[in-house]
């Protein structure tokens, strides 16, 4: 058993870097991209409802806002005012969700309203604010850039989303709340960019009331996925000779992972082995934690597109080991950076006050790193390990949002830090 799972493994993982090899290899040959279009194609009738559809599906009312931020980008933002089972009066200020890598604003709906985090805090009357980065599909426009054609829509990674897309959403929330301030929770990458924002920006930390942050990554030396690991630094290789839209734009909604995943499981006849072995390989295992169904449905908003340069910062990063900024290599490192080897990001100006959530098992997010971050910042109320001791990385999906394990950590400091509004 143990060895047809690793075999799945390695099929798995030989795919998808064969077939990421193929995507940049193949990339002037017309007959490919044809081929490849139709396997799009076919993914893409599977996918999901929209947030809006999501939350109205199950009787919430939501509502969409667009977002535009200094550098152009345009990004949907979402709003759940006040929970179906919500029955005091709505508490003050809002909070602002923020996803991980290669997800969208649906990541924190996917476990549905009894475990999607986006329900149960606006089901405990919160304003409930949930933001999208350029890149994903709720946020590949640009006032004078199309993502088709131009590779400069391309040109970001993380740091953007942390000077630009990041301020622009706070400030249009407190703009349309009346609000000194927000209360944020990132997922993952949704930390990184807070912590990037607090860096290089100025008047922000005091923007943010209490930031929760689950399995933060921030730095990721430790990072134990081998899947990641290859993914990420085989784009920080390849990404300086990518040119083309095509290239640059990465592991979009109904693009090369999805393609990779539904050919596997329907021509291998290997459905539970292989797709278990793709989450494995990308993650560690949580026996039990996740179905096959549920396998279907994560693929479905999962992952949900970024830049190739996004992906290279990671994988930049499991090299240096430092949480820096991107290294252009050396003559553009001089240029802006006015020295060879990028500068650090500066935690010690987060400043607001910080909880931290992690599990032990999570081999994107090592503990080690999240100990480490910790001890770097200066306002850490808690770092809360979560007590299941396969508690991984994608369980943060489906099984993290859960009432029992994550929501009263998370509610415990929100209520503490808020305050009942007058609006009922
Ligand atoms: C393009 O791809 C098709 C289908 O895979 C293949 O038969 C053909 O030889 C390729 N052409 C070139 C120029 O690589
Ligand atoms: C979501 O779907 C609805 C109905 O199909 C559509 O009107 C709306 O524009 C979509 N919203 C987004 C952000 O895609
Ligand atoms: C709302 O009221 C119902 C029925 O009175 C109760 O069961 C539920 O716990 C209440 N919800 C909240 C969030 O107070
Ligand atoms: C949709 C879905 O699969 N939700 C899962 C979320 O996590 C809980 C707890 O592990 C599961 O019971 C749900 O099935």
């Amino acid at each position: 058993m143990r060895e047809a799972a690793g075999g799945g493994v390695l099929l798995a993982c030989a795919l998808l870097l064969a077939l990421l090899v193929r995507r940049i290899a193949c990339e002037h040959n017309d007959t490919q991209l044809q081929l490849q279009d139709e396997l799009f194609t076919y993914n893409s009738k599977d996918s999901l409802s929209n947030f809006t559809e999501f939350t109205r599906n199950y009787g919430y009312y939501s509502e969409e806002h667009v977002v535009i931020t200094k550098d152009g980008y345009i990004l949907f933002l979402f709003r759940i005012p006040k929970g179906k089972n919500c029955n005091g009066s709505v508490k003050e200020p809002p909070i602002l969700l923020m996803h991980g890598l290669l997800m969208s604003a649906d990541s924190w709906l996917d476990a549905g309203p009894s475990s999607g985090l986006a329900f149960l805090l606006a089901d405990a009357c919160y304003d409930t604010w949930v933001g999208n980065m350029r890149g994903n599909y709720y946020g590949r426009r640009h006032v004078n850039l199309d993502p088709d054609t131009d590779s400069e829509f391309w040109d970001f990674n993380t740091e953007e989303m942390g000077v630009y897309d990041l301020p622009a959403t706070i400030d249009y929330v407190l703009e349309h709340t009346d609000s000194n301030d927000i209360m944020y929770v990132g997922f993952s990458q949704g930390c990184r960019l807070l912590f990037t924002m607090a860096s290089e920006t100025s008047g922000y930390v005091e923007k943010i009331r209490i930031a929760i942050n689950v399995a933060p990554a921030v730095r990721v030396k430790y990072t134990r996925s081998i899947s990641i690991r290859l993914l990420t630094q085989f784009y920080a290789l390849v990404s300086p000779i990518l040119k083309k839209p095509r290239q640059l734009e990465v592991l979009q909604k109904g693009g090369l992972i999805q393609t990779a995943t539904a050919f596997v499981c329907k021509d291998y006849n290997l459905a539970s082995t292989v797709c278990q072995a793709i989450l494995a390989i990308i993650d560690s295992y949580d026996p039990g934690s996740v179905t096959t169904d549920t396998i279907r449905t994560l693929f479905g908003h999962f992952p949900a597109g970024t830049s190739a340069y996004t992906l290279a910062f990671y994988g930049q990063g499991s090299i240096s080991k430092k949480f820096q900024k991107y290294d252009y290599g050396l003559k553009k490192n001089l240029q802006l950076y006015g020295s060879v080897v990028p500068p650090l990001y500066n935690l010690k100006k987060s400043t607001m006050p910080i909880v931290l959530i992690y599990g032990n098992n999570d081999f994107l997010v090592d503990p080690r790193d999240v100990r480490w971050l910790s001890n770097q910042l200066p306002n850490v109320l808690e770092r809360y390990e979560v007590s299941r001791s396969t508690w991984n990385h994608l369980d943060n999906n489906y099984s993290q949002f859960s009432k029992q394990l994550i929501f009263p950590k998370i509610n415990q400091y929100l209520s503490k830090y808020s305050s009942s509004g007058n609006i009922s």
